[in-house]
């Protein structure tokens, strides 16, 4: 019998602004869902970066607050520190968290603040047009390196689950991939137990989700979530990279 899918109350019934085909939205659909399952959303606090994951506010029915570029885990590491008793999660994309909010990340994670992070991971910047991220695979045109990312002039991409990894505190640390349904399924699974983790006390928790972006990758929806299978996940592979509960 088909399961009716009913839309989590912590998601505004408004059509989503991203470009048709983006998996922004799927994440976003994700995270809503957890929150909703977990019932913490009127407990909730989202602090949204800058890029195109900032169009969640448009999405999400939770209290939030908009930090500057990069600056979400800082201004999370606040909120939580003042509010020890709300949920507080950061949304976050790869030019915001691998680029100009490196150290923001690195830190928040090795003081083990109790918060979570979604990393959205598409490979460019989208928001600004598709410049080359800390994230854009060798040989991937961008509109900053139009032959294709270049190691010898442009560095290798920048791999935040390994980086992360090499710190003591994150008690949760995960890369999925929202290409198929089997993957979103994980994925899901992945965000939940992140944010259980912040709800049982624990340490800094991080999920990477690798996406697409059909408008600066110059391709077809089904082409891009093809894309992230054959190539993207080759280069970022899935898997969880720290797990306490599981000694991993
Ligand atoms: C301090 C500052 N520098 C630069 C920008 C311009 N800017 C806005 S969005 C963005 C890129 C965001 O890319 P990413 O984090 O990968 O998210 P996406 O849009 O791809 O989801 C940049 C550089 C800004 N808003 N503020």
């Amino acid at each position: 019998m088909a399961k009716e899918i009913i839309r989590p109350t912590c998601l505004q019934a408004r059509p989503n602004t991203f470009c048709p085909g983006c998996m922004h939205s799927m994440a976003i659909k994700l995270v809503a869902q957890c929150l909703e399952e977990l019932e913490i959303a009127d407990k909730s606090i989202l602090v949204c970066a800058v890029g195109c994951g900032t169009m969640a506010m448009n999405a999400f029915d939770v209290d939030m607050v908009s930090a500057a570029h990069g600056r979400a885990p800082a201004v999370a590491t606040g909120i939580k520190r003042t509010q020890p008793d709300t949920f507080v999660f950061t949304y976050q994309g790869d030019g915001d968290l691998a680029a100009i909010g490196l150290s923001e990340i690195m830190y928040a994670a090795n003081r083990g603040e109790k918060i979570s992070t979604v990393f959205v991971n598409n490979s460019t910047y989208g928001m600004t047009g598709g410049q080359l991220a800390p994230t854009t695979l060798v040989g991937q045109k961008s509109t900053t390196t139009p032959l294709g990312r270049d190691p010898e002039r442009d560095g290798y991409p920048v791999d935040m689950c390994k980086l992360l990894s090499q710190l003591q505190a994150p008690s949760y640390i995960a890369r999925c991939a929202l290409n198929s349904p089997a993957n979103i399924r994980k994925a899901k699974e992945a965000i939940k137990k992140a944010f259980q983790y912040q709800l049982e006390g624990k340490p800094f928790a991080f999920v990477e989700l690798l996406s697409n972006c059909v408008t600066n990758w110059n391709m077809a929806p089904m082409d891009s979530l093809k894309h992230i299978e054959t190539v993207t996940s080759q280069v970022f592979p899935l898997g969880v990279f720290r797990d306490v509960n599981e000694g991993v």
